[in-house]
């Protein structure tokens, strides 16, 4: 069944300077590549709605048992054919608005940028293939995020300018070294081109994917829970229950923009935190 609330997902683009965070947000939203680098002061603001498909609870529970590679596969066709959006028994169409928080990378704006972070569902962690030491940086802006997050974010490390990889340009970042890194940091990985518009989509459809589908994972536990006060078993077993103790302290209701947007940044000021102790009933109700 179609929703028709159409939550907003607060994203935010972290990495270097000049590793392309703001073409791909006007990419993103306005569908166009700019060549220039022109910094961004603070925090630069855009948004735009997306469909997705999003797998229902029953869906979700059976991809739990599945390999990281079916898994894989299995979101690739979830991707397809994007335009034919019907609801069937596995899945539902949403059509979130991602709301893009693109952070300078100067870490003279840390203080500023920080703040854009706790409110936030989703990360994108930016390295560009034409510079090293923007991969190499990518550990402390994993660490950053982390430190100013109640929750974990679904997060994916980027590899942009992945074009120039085998044309004798200078590139300085191989691709299996990110896929590595990105597994070690725990989280997904795609090489992306701006410029040729490669996986761009795909890249904010998965994010949207993955949060709305968290959240639904934690709502239907939350419905075991407090109809029963226990868990049943299959899910305790599969795999499931892992994934949702992973969303923590993740907000039912999305955060909204609260005021107009600070100068001189476009940004909406950053949403404050929001609990729901549903975890700490989920921890009482297993203990029983
Ligand atoms: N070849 C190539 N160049 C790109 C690509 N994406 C972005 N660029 C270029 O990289 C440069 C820097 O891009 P920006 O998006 O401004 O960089 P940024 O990460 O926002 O930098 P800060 O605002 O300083 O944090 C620009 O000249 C872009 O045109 C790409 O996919 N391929
Ligand atoms: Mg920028």
């Amino acid at each position: 069944m179609a929703t028709d609330l159409h939550p907003t997902l607060i994203t935010i683009l972290v990495g270097n300077g000049s590793v392309g965070k703001s073409t791909l947000t006007a990419r993103f939203t306005k569908g166009i590549f700019i060549p220039e680098y022109k910094k961004t002061i603070g925090v630069d603001y855009a948004e735009r709605e997306i469909p997705v498909r999003v797998r229902n609870a029953r869906a979700l529970k059976r991809s739990a048992g599945l390999s990281q590679i079916d898994k894989e596969e299995e979101e690739a066709q979830l991707d397809a054919s994007i335009d034919e959006m019907e609801s069937t028994k596995t899945y539902d169409c949403e059509t979130p608005t991602m709301m893009l928080w693109d952070c300078a990378g100067q870490s003279e704006f840390d203080t500023t940028t920080q703040q854009y972070y706790k409110g936030a569902v989703a990360c994108i962690l930016a390295c560009s293939a034409t510079d090293r030491q923007s991969f190499i940086d990518i550990q402390n802006w994993n660490a950053k995020v982390k430190k100013q997050c109640v929750q974990d974010l679904v997060t994916v490390l980027v590899l942009n300018k992945s074009e120039l990889e085998g044309q004798g340009e200078a590139v300085e970042v191989r691709l299996d070294e990110a896929k590595a890194l990105a597994k070690t940091l725990g989280v997904r990985f795609m090489p992306i081109s701006v410029k040729n518009n490669t996986n761009i989509d795909s890249l904010f459809r998965y994010l949207a994917r993955s949060h709305l589908e968290k959240v639904r994972f934690a709502n239907s536990l939350q419905k075991s829970v407090m109809a029963g006060g226990k868990l049943p078993d299959a899910v305790a077993s599969s795999g499931f229950l892992q994934a949702a103790q992973e969303i923590k302290q993740q907000p039912f209701v999305e955060a909204q923009p609260q005021q107009a947007m600070p100068a001189p940044s476009n940004a909406p000021p950053p949403p404050s935190k929001q609990k729901t102790g549903f975890f700490a009933k989920l921890k009482a109700s297993m203990a029983n």
